[in-house]
């Protein structure tokens, strides 16, 4: 077994500017790692727990965790998340792709890159259409999942040094892609310096961040947790980009995962009316200082105790209750709220490579999703609350058997 007592850092410098203005304005207290699903041989040894403290940069505006956590422990082998378990996320990707493949004309001469490709979910569509592509992603799982369907794979971090080495073979891509992943690496710098450095000079990096208004407006809480080191702003990404001679041209609002940026960035400055009005909404609403997130802790309270209330209420008058859901973000809800066992049966998820296993720090059981029309539990807790209008409309039948879900996200409330 390896040693992880020192697997962890507290950071007292922005990830960003490097700054040491950070003011702490959410302490969410010590959480187990989100992703990191038990076995029942996991029963013996200690869970991992870390501090969870959000914090703003007063120099850049970047929020962020000061926690880093050791990658290699929260990455590595029997990394759970399959990107393809998601109908409306294939979509999404898959429109995506579609959009770039015209508007940017390409074609067999043209090169895609993808930087945390997970199960190959996006870059297919590009394989598809006889376009070139390579993904690299360090989670093994995934990464081999997508080598069956055909994507090839890199199963490694992206870092300088991998740019380097990519960059002395030849490859230099016209798109990079890089999903969900920015937030997620230690080196911010450092990963936006390896992307500059493969980017052809007319390239586009297409790049999807959740968007931290979102976040604090919907009150998305259970989206921090240490895999997220950054929450990002237009403002604090603007600054970012620009230390590495990019430019973020171009920015759309998203629905997906809560609310997110897809962010257009290249090595020639032409920023768009896009990114100023949204630069300007950031102005005028205060998201570049550190006032406008000092509410956010409060509201964050408000909604645990809310959300603890409902649930030990309907447990209270003899309701059976299960969760819909073993996302990461439910291991953050429900482990900050408090959702063991006393109150939640088990947990349902399509993603098979989850079932079998338990919830980080309350040991709630992963199960299929058949589960809920066999076992017929009175209440479901959607943990997945991102997915909400897919989820409920999949489980119309256990519905019609009377079944309610609770969804606790922005403000817990019975649908
Ligand atoms: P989901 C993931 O977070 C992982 P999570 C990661 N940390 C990240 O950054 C964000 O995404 C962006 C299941 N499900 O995707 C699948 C069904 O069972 O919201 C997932 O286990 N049936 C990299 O884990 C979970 O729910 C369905 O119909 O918080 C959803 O997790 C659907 C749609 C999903 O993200
Ligand atoms: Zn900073």
């Amino acid at each position: 077994m390896t040693d992880v007592s020192q697997r962890s850092l507290t950071e007292h410098a922005c990830r960003s500017c490097g700054g040491n203005k950070l003011e702490t304005f959410l302490d969410l207290g010590e959480t187990p790692l989100a992703d990191r699903l038990l076995t029942k041989a996991d029963q013996d040894r200690p869970e991992l727990y870390f501090p969870l403290s959000v914090a703003f940069c007063e120099d850049c505006s970047l929020v962020q965790i000061t926690e880093t956590v050791d990658p290699a422990i929260l990455f590595a082998d029997s990394y759970p998340y399959y990107s393809s378990f998601s109908p409306a996320l294939l979509e999404h990707s898959r429109q995506n792709a579609a959009d770039l493949i015209q508007s940017r004309s390409l074609g067999p001469d043209n090169f895609v890159l993808e930087l945390a490709s997970n199960d190959g979910y996006l870059l297919r569509n590009y394989v598809e259409a006889g376009i070139p592509v390579l993904g690299i992603d360090p989670a093994d799982g995934p990464a081999a999942a997508a080598e069956k369907i055909g994507v090839p794979t890199r199963c490694a971090f992206f870092t300088r040094d991998l740019a380097d080495a990519l960059r002395q073979e030849g490859v230099q891509a016209d798109v990079i892609h890089a999903n969900n992943v920015l937030a997620h690496v230690a080196d911010t710098n450092g990963f936006v310096a390896a992307m500059a450095r493969l980017l052809k000079e007319d390239g586009v990096a297409v790049i999807e961040v959740p968007y931290v208004w979102s976040l604090t407006e919907h009150c998305e809480f259970d989206t921090i947790y240490h895999e997220h080191l950054c929450y990002f702003s237009v403002t604090a990404l603007d600054r970012l980009f620009r230390r590495h001679g990019l430019y973020l041209n171009e920015v759309k609002q998203l629905a997906i995962h809560g609310g997110s940026l897809r962010l257009y960035v290249e090595k020639e400055e032409r920023v768009g009316q896009s990114v100023r009005g949204q630069l300007t909404y950031e102005k005028n609403r205060g998201v570049d200082s550190v006032d406008y997130f000092r509410g956010f802790s409060n509201k964050v309270d408000v909604l645990k105790r809310d959300l603890l209330a409902l649930l030990n209420d309907v447990k209270s008058k003899g309701a059976t209750i299960a969760a819909y859901g073993a996302a990461a973000k439910g291991a953050t809800l429900i482990n900050t709220v408090g959702i063991g066992r006393n109150l939640v049966d088990f947990v349902v998820d399509r993603n098979i490579h989850k079932h079998g296993k338990y919830m980080p720090g309350q040991w709630l059981p992963i199960k299929p999703v058949e589960a809920l029309t066999e076992l017929r539990p009175d209440y479901v807790l959607l943990l997945a609350w991102n997915f909400a209008d897919e989820i409920l409309s999949q489980q119309k039948a256990y519905r019609s058997l009377g079944g309610k879900f609770i969804i606790p996200i922005p403000t817990p409330r019975i649908v």
